[in-house]
């Protein structure tokens, strides 16, 4: 990559994109394909020196799903306060569904960049190779490059997810990441007794750059999702009887779903009283799982202009031991505006991905 990368001004870049107008759907922020690698170039080696697993310290606002929502990711700026003032810990998926998937990726990534005591990014099955070439984003750079900058393009932004970390632990007591727990959890080099310490030591084994491959992991972390009513009662064909299943394959065709009993054991594995979490559509912006042990949060309202969720924060002050109400919700009512917004899709299947 030449010598004009190390050369942009990132927060006269974070200006122009907190700066665009909110009301404006017509319009991009005009991005070149320089500046995006140049962004990508320099978070890459922001990241090289994070684990896996990373530490943060309240106070903290947690914000889910957003899927290039990039008007509704700054009213909740406006909202909540900017960065460094107001620190953020994102759960991953920002791109792919919505139009603008770029000005999402490259805003957080420089304030990460410009701020990385306030804004922490979490990967999420979305920043995927596989998944962001299927569902908007590489089409959303075709559309907005020429064509051999949008390849450069799309392999920096793929090769800067493969930096990214994956989970996060907030206060040593809220264990937080994109889809859920994994029952390779339960075998080496994950160890029952271990603590909090040891099994965050095991996490940080996996080395990047990594593509999760299947099944892995790394996988569980950005695909799982927790198991809902009375799904985990199955009936053994063996004792004739109903029994608890406590892992069950995925719906989504990847991974597992949790039970409650699957949840408690992680929980105390690391030492962690709930899991925070994003991935799945909520009408009210948050569903609560497994007695409230398990959070959803999502942050993208009106999702792709067809639901007509509200997105929600959660804003976590302080960690209480054995405190199941980590902090408040702050909520966002999808505006008029988001009723077209079906006009901005690019993908318009809406199955749970
Ligand atoms: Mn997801």
């Amino acid at each position: 990559m030449g010598r004009i990368l190390q050369d942009i001004d990132l927060k006269n870049l974070a200006n122009r994109l907190l700066t665009f107008d909110v009301d404006d759907v017509e319009n991009h922020v005009p991005l070149t394909a320089a500046e995006c690698l140049s962004v990508c170039h320099m978070a890459v080696e922001a990241m090289r020196s994070t684990d896996i697993c990373i530490h943060i310290k309240t106070p903290i606002n947690i914000v889910g799903d957003l899927h290039g929502q990039f008007h509704d990711l700054l009213r909740i700026f406006d909202a909540l306060g900017q960065p460094p003032e107001s620190r953020f810990l994102f759960l991953g998926d920002y791109i792919d569904r919505g139009k603008y998937s770029l000005e999402v990726m490259t805003l957080l990534f420089v304030l990460m960049l410009l701020y990385p005591n306030s804004v922490y990014l979490l990967r999420g099955n979305h920043e995927t190779a596989n998944i962001c070439c299927r569902y908007g984003f590489k089409d959303e750079i075709g559309m907005r490059f020429i064509k051999a900058q949008a390849h450069k393009v799309l392999g920096g932004f793929v090769r800067t997810f493969q930096w990214m970390s994956m989970c996060a632990i907030i206060d040593g007591q809220i264990f937080c990441c994109h889809g859920g727990i994994s029952p390779s959890y339960m075998l080496q080099p994950f160890n029952l007794r271990g603590g909090q310490q040891a099994n965050v030591q095991a996490l940080n084994e996996s080395k990047k750059p990594v593509e999760p491959s299947r099944p892995s992991v790394l996988c569980d972390i950005i695909w799982a999702d927790p198991m809902s009513g009375v799904m985990n009662v199955q009936f053994s064909p063996t004792s004739e009887s109903l029994t608890e299943a406590k892992w069950l394959p995925n719906k989504r065709g990847c991974s597992f779903m949790f039970s409650g009993v699957a949840l408690e054991e992680v929980m105390r594995m690391f030492q962690t009283q709930m899991l925070i979490r994003g991935h799945q559509v909520a009408q009210n912006g948050f569903l609560t799982h497994h007695n409230r042990r398990c959070v959803t949060v999502f942050s993208a309202p009106g999702y792709c202009g067809v639901y007509n969720n509200a997105c929600s924060i959660l804003q976590v002050d302080r960690m209480v031991d054995n405190n199941r109400h980590p902090g408040s919700f702050f909520i966002i009512r999808p505006t008029h505006r988001d009723a077209a917004a079906i006009n901005n899709l690019f993908w318009t299947e809406l199955r749970d991905i």
